[in-house]
């Protein structure tokens, strides 16, 4: 019968509903109680008493639940309701203090839900067979529990389960909600006992419920967007609002105003970027949802901000702050026409930026983040060509043990350290070397590896490290800025890329060290490199395959 009320939006029973202002992706309820607080989630009161009828349907808001079957005794509407006056010694006894019994059939279910993964916990305690100095004892509550119609605990005997009485058990089940509505299932099927050790006390029983999205246990700070005002937004996802096409997938510019209200309420009058996870993209899920997670704990104004995201069946979207100047690779190595030549104050000022950013993520905030994949096009710049850092799919949390050995290497040729490429050893220091190698793109205006003319350097820092031991260090300074730049400046950068690049991660400086010499605060050391290349090993060769191969190398992603 709630299906039937819930999900049929235009029958005539759905009007019965209150309708669903916004989705939700938590429920609580303290079943049987008042209103508690259990940490930080706040369990709703769920003391409406009933019965006296076969059937009795209660509902709030956002949840509701009906119960059905007879105990077969009168003045019997206190006894859907069991309550424990002793003392509970379990911790959070609020929640068990009381609770929902139901002869025959109890059924909580959740509305307004946003589709996706959800956790659901069920507590309970045996509060009411409880008695064992008395024939209480011989009482055996045993029923069925049902989430979204599939069985998931059959002949369920909470004493047996907690071992004792007056203690709980916490049953945790995942469900999927498809179609907004969740349904939570408890049935006496005939077994136990029913009129031992009285009438009024058997059935199944219910002490509190939690269901919470997936997407929650990640703390997200982020909203969530639907796919429909996302399509109509993007016009249907037009190529003419694309922005292009990243290892993601592709990303829309969309102007928001109140014909898409949900977007328009929270950001009403901006432009914001949809980035579209494409099907056939390498990244996954996985990466997705780290994504999501990894940004919306992330607050700085050198890293992207993440508005929020949308979840919808096999469509997979996040919603960022527009970059008004695209990407620091766009803007460096673009061919367009008109393309603005970033002149050297903007250069410094992107330089340090992003070294900001990587020492917030590293240094500063409470989750410590390795990036793994910083490169020229991850850096977004804003209206003022303020840098950003973006795509944080292959973002790793930099767990306890300071460096770590991983399996599955995933970053770009050409910005990858070596013993991470090689060994797949990560640290922040990966990050370090990769900022390395911006800065150097950044102060001679050229790609690392792309339309290589030397054939004695496979890259421009082969080249660079080439030019430090001759002492010629200047003549990387991009030709486009002439004159036009602050000497003291441009030898800091290359210094401070070059000692970032160096081949020992433990000789790279720290970003918060990188920031001081870049402000002139610190002294740069400076290190020689012992050998001309630091390509000239396995590196090397792996970087000259990829050079050499038909695809372009620096969006290659190597895994
Ligand atoms: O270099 P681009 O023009 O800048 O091409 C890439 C492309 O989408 C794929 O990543 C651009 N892009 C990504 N995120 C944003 C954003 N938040 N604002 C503007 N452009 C973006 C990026």
């Amino acid at each position: 019968m709630f299906k039937s009320f819930s999900r049929q939006n235009n029958s005539i029973l759905s009007s019965c509903l209150y309708p669903c202002s916004k989705e939700q992706y938590s429920v609580h309820i303290n079943c049987g109680g008042k209103q508690v607080t259990v940490g930080s989630l706040k369990y709703d009161a769920d003391e409406a008493s009933g019965g006296g009828a076969k059937f009795f349907h209660h509902e709030t808001r956002n949840w509701g639940f009906s119960s059905t079957g007879e105990f077969g005794i009168k003045n019997f509407d206190h006894y859907f309701i069991a309550e424990n006056i002793s003392l509970l010694k379990m911790t959070n006894s609020e929640l068990y203090r009381t609770a929902r019994i139901s002869p025959l059939s109890l059924t909580y279910y959740a509305r307004c839900l946003g589709n996706g993964n959800y956790t659901v916990k069920l507590h309970f305690a045996e509060i009411v067979m409880r008695d064992n100095r008395s024939y209480y004892s011989v009482g055996r509550r045993i029923f069925d529990v049902y989430i979204q119609e599939k069985l998931v605990m059959k002949d369920f005997n909470i004493e047996k389960e907690a071992q004792g009485v007056d203690k709980e058990v916490v049953k945790v089940f995942k469900a999927v909600v498809s179609d907004r509505a969740l349904e939570i299932r408890f049935y006496w099927a005939g077994k136990g006992t029913s009129n031992a050790p009285r009438r009024g006390i058997y059935g199944s029983l219910i002490s509190a419920i939690s269901v919470e999205s997936d997407l929650k246990g990640l703390d997200l700070q982020t909203g969530f967007f639907g796919f429909k005002q996302i399509k109509a937004a993007t016009n249907n996802f037009d190529a003419a609002n694309k922005l292009g096409e990243g290892g993601f997938g592709a990303v829309y510019k969309v102007f928001c105003n109140s014909i898409f209200p949900k977007l328009g309420k929270l950001l009403d009058g901006t432009t914001i970027a949809v980035k579209q996870l494409s099907s056939t993209s390498q990244q996954g899920n996985r990466e997705f949802v780290n994504e999501i997670g990894m940004i919306s704990a992330l607050r700085h104004p050198n890293l992207v901000r993440l508005y929020g995201c949308c979840i919808e069946g096999n469509q997979l979207l996040l919603v960022y702050e527009y970059m008004e100047n695209n990407s620091l690779a766009h803007s460096l190595f673009g061919q367009e026409e008109g393309l603005f030549n970033l002149d050297w104050p903007t250069r410094q000022k992107i330089c340090t930026g992003i070294a900001r950013g990587l020492t917030f993520m590293h240094e500063e905030s409470t989750l410590k983040i390795v990036h793994r994949d910083i490169k020229a096009t991850n850096i977004l710049l804003d209206g003022d060509l303020n840098p950003k850092i973006s795509d944080f799919g292959l973002a790793k949390l930099d767990e306890e043990d300071k460096t770590r050995i991983i399996t599955r290497v995933a970053g770009t040729i050409g910005y990858m350290a070596p013993e991470y490429a090689l060994w797949g050893h990560l640290t922040e220091k990966v990050d370090v070397y990769s900022f390395g190698v911006v800065a150097l793109e950044l102060v001679s205006g050229k790609n690392n590896i792309k339309n290589w003319p030397n054939e004695s350097y496979v890259c421009l820092l082969d080249w660079a490290c080439v030019l430090q031991q001759r002492g010629d260090l200047m003549e990387l300074v991009d030709p486009m800025l002439g004159s036009e730049f602050n000497e003291e400046e441009a030898m800091r950068m290359i210094k401070v890329a070059l000692l970032c690049t160096n081949r020992s991660p433990t000789l790279r400086p720290t970003m918060s060290a990188v920031v001081s010499m870049l402000e002139g605060r610190a002294i740069v050391r400076e290190l020689l490199n012992a050998n001309s290349s630091i390509y000239s090993d396995e590196v090397r060769f792996k970087s000259l395959r990829y050079v050499s191969g038909d695809s372009d190398p620096t969006s290659e992603e190597f895994v």
